[in-house]
């Protein structure tokens, strides 16, 4: 049967990353309040945990802990390594463990959340279902219910619970009160930026068809956006069937660079706007110069004097923090996926072997 572009779940619910932002976004009071409460346990760590999707969702969430001024230690880990180390390093008592799931009955993410709970940790619950037994074994839950998904692949859902995520730890840095609130004040950007990214469909659907091709994609990215490359690239094998990594952008030169024989691949280059920019333009020249494929995504508009000779095959109309940038890139790539499945004929919603749910540990 021929999968008809448009009238998937995938599509709707890609097309329906703002609706989800705009959920969250109505849920600052409550995630500032679930803050307060974790902040006067005094927590020794912070455990940001998921699985799949929902690890990357953790990955990139945690990162206004590591960033800014914080009296906490702020990890992600994949729920199952939670399991295995972490719930044995210390006594719970000054751990708070947020778990991320879609579902709420990842059997990995549920195991992990009961360990934590029986060392005295406390437990807060993102997740897109209601009722889930997520909601029901943690402290406090944060549900977005408008992220909810039909498809077997996480979209919209890994959009708005990193950013429910993003918005939580920015709460529990230790800045002032007004540095938070300009960081999450301009979080509310981000609904047009998201809808302007999904104005601009014809154009994933070009890059989609051009490369339809390639079987080999590596997906490069520097910390704000590297959550956003392995969730690409992981959507890029549920989708498609094809074989995709991602990694640091500057590791691409110690090892992989090898690879230039090889005619086969695309590289899809992040390019941040921010310290990093001079030297990812130096590696892009560079991967050109030894006859690479590059496709370049990135939130610098209108180019600049210096960069006269890079048009970036996607831009991100994103100005604001770089927290919320992984967000953003990451829509434009849901839509090029989507696209090379129904272009090769594959249904995005079941991909073949994946289940939705992994329930058993
Ligand atoms: C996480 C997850 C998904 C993946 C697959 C199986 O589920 O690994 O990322 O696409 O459908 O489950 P969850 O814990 O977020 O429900």
């Amino acid at each position: 049967m021929k999968i008809n572009e448009q009238t998937t779940h995938t599509y709707r619910e890609i097309k329906e990353v703002p609706l989800a932002i705009e959920e969250v976004l109505g849920k600052i009071p409550a995630i500032k309040e679930i803050a307060e409460y974790l902040q006067e346990r005094k927590p020794r760590e912070i455990y940001y945990i998921g699985c799949g999707s929902s690890y990357y969702v953790a990955y990139g969430a945690i990162l206004p802990l590591i960033f800014e001024p914080s009296e906490y230690i702020g990890r992600a880990v994949p729920a199952s390594e939670f399991i295995w180390y972490y719930s044995k390093k210390n006594e719970g008592s000054r751990e708070v463990v947020v778990a991320f799931s879609r579902s709420g009955e990842t059997g990995e993410i549920i195991e992990a959340v009961k360990r934590a709970k029986e060392k005295g940790a406390i437990a807060v619950g993102v997740t897109c279902t209601k009722g889930s037994t997520l909601t029901k074994i943690t402290d406090y839950s944060i549900v977005i219910e408008k992220a909810f998904e039909n498809s077997f692949v996480m979209t919209k859902s890994y959009v708005s619970m990193q950013l429910a995520g993003i918005l939580l730890s920015v709460h529990l840095t230790g800045l002032r009160d007004t540095e938070k609130d300009k960081i999450i004040e301009d979080a509310r950007n981000l609904l047009t930026t998201a809808s302007k990214i999904l104005d601009d469909e014809k154009r994933y659907r070009s890059i989609a068809e051009e490369d339809l091709h390639v079987e080999h994609f590596i997906f490069l990215g520097t910390t704000f956006t590297h959550p956003s490359m392995l969730e690409a690239s992981l959507k890029f094998k549920e989708m498609t069937y094809s074989y995709a990594e991602a990694m640091h952008a500057l590791e691409f030169r110690h090892g992989p660079i090898a690879l230039a024989k090889r005619k086969d691949i695309v590289i899809i280059l992040s390019m941040l706007n921010d310290d990093s920019l001079e030297a990812l333009i130096r590696l892009y020249r560079n991967l050109v110069e030894k006859g690479f494929q590059v496709r370049t995504i990135s939130n610098l508009y209108g180019g600049s004097q210096k960069f006269k000779d890079i048009s970036f095959d996607v831009v991100i109309p994103w100005e604001g923090n770089r927290y919320y940038a992984s967000l953003t890139y990451i829509i434009p790539l849901y839509l090029v996926a989507y696209y090379r499945a129904v272009l090769k004929n594959y249904n995005p919603d079941r991909p073949e072997h994946l289940v939705k749910v992994v329930k058993e540990f």
